[in-house]
């Protein structure tokens, strides 16, 4: 088929012809949770949002608001350069990455049976290999996501799930990182908690080592993703590009997933 054709069908099949478009964000407001980092460094604004005017003296025809927040903030994604790591790579910000790396396949690991008993769960190697063995082998420049139906904690102490030492959520095995990166060569990792890091990862050897290898690695993240659990483990294409902050670390985004049925 040429692209033509193929584009033909896809609107086709997006006018109810078979292919629906499921909403991977979350609502960003005020009471969007954001990452706490250790009290060491500096923090995270909580989302701000301010009417300019709402059909009044200040614009009488017209409503608009002004926001204020981090980069990091709600559904978001995560570029090479956010990392010391990627800090050297070519076209690693958000105004610099190339378009087509934004789009991509998913691959959907479901550990929601792992995390109920275990929110420290993390991806191993071992783990992605078994997802393969069923679903067959992550393809290069895919979307890697990790379904923990951590989503579905609405309550913002229970998302964040923390205790005296630190949050406590799910997140990926140091060693898993290179594997994905290198002898997948993903696109990037796309999860439910409110980091691509596990709560505990501040900890780990070394600390943060999705963000620390991932980015390391020219890759990308995307955190605080909702509705995984209506996406196939393979057969959805992945749609997430960021604002063109220019020399942009991450930003706020829509995401939207393109699923068969
Ligand atoms: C800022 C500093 C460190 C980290 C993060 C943000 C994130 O997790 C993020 O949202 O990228 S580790
Ligand atoms: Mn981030």
């Amino acid at each position: 088929m040429n692209g033509i054709d193929i584009l033909a069908s896809l609107t086709g099949a997006l006018g109810g012809g078979g292919v629906r478009v499921v909403d991977l964000t979350q609502p960003l407001e005020p009471k969007t949770p954001v990452l706490q980092l250790p009290p060491e460094f500096v923090q995270n604004p909580p989302f701000e949002i301010e009417v300019l005017s709402k059909y009044d003296e200040r614009g009488p025809a017209w409503y608009w608001n002004k926001i204020k927040c981090g980069e990091h903030t709600g559904t978001h994604f995560d570029a090479p350069i956010h990392f010391v790591t990627g800090k050297d790579y070519e076209n690693n910000a958000t105004d610099t990455i190339p378009v087509e790396r934004f789009i991509g396949p998913a691959c959907v690991l479901d550990a929601t049976k792992e995390v109920e008993s275990d929110p420290d769960f993390l991806v191993t190697i071992e783990f992605i290999k078994t997802w393969e063995a069923e679903h067959g082998k992550i393809p290069p420049d895919s979307w890697v996501l990790f379904r923990t139906n951590w989503s579905k904690r609405t309550d913002p102490a229970d998302f964040l799930n923390f205790a005296e030492d630190g949050p406590h959520t799910p997140g990926w095995d140091a060693a898993c990182i290179p594997f994905l990166a290198e002898e997948r060569d993903i696109l990037g990792v796309g999860v439910e908690t409110v980091g691509t890091d596990a709560g505990q990862a501040f900890a780990f050897e070394p600390a943060f080592p999705c963000h620390t290898l991932m980015h390391g690695a020219n890759k990308f993240g995307l955190a605080s993703l909702t509705n995984l659990d209506q996406l196939p483990p393979t057969g959805a294409i992945i749609i997430a590009p960021p604002l063109k902050i220019v020399g942009g670390s991450g930003s706020p985004l829509r995401v939207l997933a393109l699923v068969p049925g």
